[in-house]
């Protein structure tokens, strides 16, 4: 563990930022104030912010239906992502993208999107540019998704052209309600990336520094000029698939045990605080002024203006 005071707080405070930022958005959907579909990242943090505290702007990710803990991480404005989710033409994307098309492109965040699988392929097109710039092209992808043929296509493609792309596979050990265990074959998504031709490896992705290390090694490899890697990040979500999703699929004790024994934000606090990197006054200071940057958020986003109907043909295309 090699990093700064001030690095410790950084990686702490992105992660706190997206529990505290899909803690409020669970309440207030519960209440009906939000419209459309959501899916939660918390839970998964560690995975999101492990890999992001390694990248700048110039680097690329693209995310997936569960994206908000990605843009977070990427660096996108926590105020216009609630706006946008809001619905607000103040947002993020003006208020018309909604929880799963969040992008903000000066950010290198190139979008989340609602087609499992549909990631990976974007992440390859990034990567020829990554390649030509010495960054690299980051593609977030979900258990499910490593059963998608589109995925199958880019990893090839990226080790036919020795892309500098690194496949993130967030396996939260469910597609929708369908266990891993039953839906992966092979042994595992490691070994099917590795028989692609490229460096696959794994790590716990409840643990931030596992992940960060691990990426340290990853990111280096690929910016070498070695061509593409795969990384399997062992982690678990704590709401359901979607928001409303009864979760009947799910063992008897199986949440508690989850946020007892699996909670990266946990995790982080008793290892920085066991090592005497931080003290847990530290750690509650970075709680408090999240939850009063989420507070002033949701009060900006009610009050926010609307897209209206003039606005509704704007930005379908890009113009050049
Ligand atoms: C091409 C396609 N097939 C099916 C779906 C429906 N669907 C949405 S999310 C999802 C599960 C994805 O699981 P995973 O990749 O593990 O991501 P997680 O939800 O666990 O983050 C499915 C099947 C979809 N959106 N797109
Ligand atoms: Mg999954």
């Amino acid at each position: 563990m090699q990093h700064s005071r001030e690095a410790l707080i950084q990686a702490y405070r992105q992660m706190k930022t997206i529990r505290a930022f899909e803690e409020r958005l669970h309440d207030d959907i519960a209440l009906g104030e939000i419209a459309g579909f959501t899916h939660l990242y918390a839970g998964q943090e560690a995975c999101a912010v492990g890999v992001c505290e390694h990248l700048g702007p110039a680097d690329y990710i693209i995310s997936t239906h569960r994206g908000h803990g990605h843009c977070i991480a990427k660096g996108c404005d926590v105020v216009g992502m609630i706006k946008e989710i809001y619905g607000s033409s103040d947002g993020l994307c003006k208020g018309k993208g909604g929880s799963m098309h969040i992008a903000d492109i000066n950010k290198g965040m190139l979008g989340a999107n609602g087609i499992v699988g549909a990631g990976a392929p974007i992440a390859v097109g990034a990567g020829i540019t990554a390649k030509s710039t010495g960054n690299v092209s980051i593609a977030f992808s979900g258990d499910g998704a490593c059963n998608q043929g589109t995925t199958f296509e880019a990893m090839n493609m990226a080790v036919v052209l020795k892309l500098p792309v690194i496949f993130v596979f967030e396996n939260n050990h469910y597609s929708e309600h369908t266990g891993e265990a039953y839906a992966v074959g092979a042994e595992s998504m490691t070994v099917r990336a590795a028989a692609f031709g490229m460096k696959a490896i794994k790590a716990n992705g409840i643990d931030f520094f596992s992940v960060y290390d691990a990426m340290r090694e990853l990111i280096d490899y690929c910016k070498a000029g070695n061509g593409p890697a795969s990384i399997e990040l062992d982690t678990e979500r704590f709401y359901g698939h979607f928001e409303g999703d009864p979760q009947r699929y799910r063992g008897k004790g199986e949440l508690d045990r989850l946020r007892e024994e699996r909670d990266c934000l946990k995790v982080f606090r008793t290892k920085v605080t066991e090592a005497k990197l931080l003290e847990g006054k530290d750690i509650d200071a970075i709680d408090e002024e999240v939850e009063a940057l989420i507070e002033r958020a949701v009060a900006e986003s009610k009050s926010a203006p609307r897209p209206t109907a003039a606005h509704v043909l704007e930005d379908v295309y890009i113009s050049y």
